[in-house]
């Protein structure tokens, strides 16, 4: 277990893709000092976004968030940097963006609550989980 927090996982979602905002959040990540260790643009079929956010499967909005996950594609990707899990979810601020601040990645490109830009690991172990459920080794560079 890295206890540096070395890396995170993030995605930039279906509407964020669909509007052409690829490179201006890929900027933003660089700018803020995270190294693309990987990264790759895929649709994630249903079953495959389920199991995702199989910790959410309790939650009412479940079904909607599997549903919109596997709407379009996406770009998964691994980010390296110190304190990688804290200093991403920062960048990308609150889940809700009309609560997000000012200059953060969902306050800037986020569509609602649901259709927030981007996701970001919440944790070391589950950025490692999240990681390894989109790349193999010979992926990461
Ligand atoms: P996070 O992405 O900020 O960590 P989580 O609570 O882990 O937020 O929720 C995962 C994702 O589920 C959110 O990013 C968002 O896309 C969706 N979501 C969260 N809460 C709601 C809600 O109340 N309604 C609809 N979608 C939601
Ligand atoms: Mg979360």
């Amino acid at each position: 277990m890295n206890t540096m927090s070395k890396i995170t996982f993030t995605m930039i979602k279906p509407e964020a893709v669909q509007a052409n905002n690829i490179g201006s959040i890929v900027k933003m990540i660089e700018e803020n000092g995270f190294r693309i260790v990987a990264m790759k643009k895929v649709q994630l079929s249903a079953e495959r976004a389920g199991q995702f956010y199989e910790v959410h499967q309790e939650r009412p909005f479940y079904g909607e968030l599997v549903e919109y996950m596997s709407s379009g594609p996406i770009v998964a990707a691994i980010l390296e940097k110190e304190n990688a899990v804290a200093d991403f979810r920062a960048l990308i601020g609150a889940t809700n963006p009309n609560e997000a601040a000012d200059g953060t990645i969902r306050k800037l490109f986020a569509e609602s609550k649901s259709k927030n830009a981007v996701h970001g690991s919440d944790s070391d172990e589950n950025a490692q989980i999240e990681a390894d459920f989109h790349f193999s080794s010979d992926e990461l560079f």
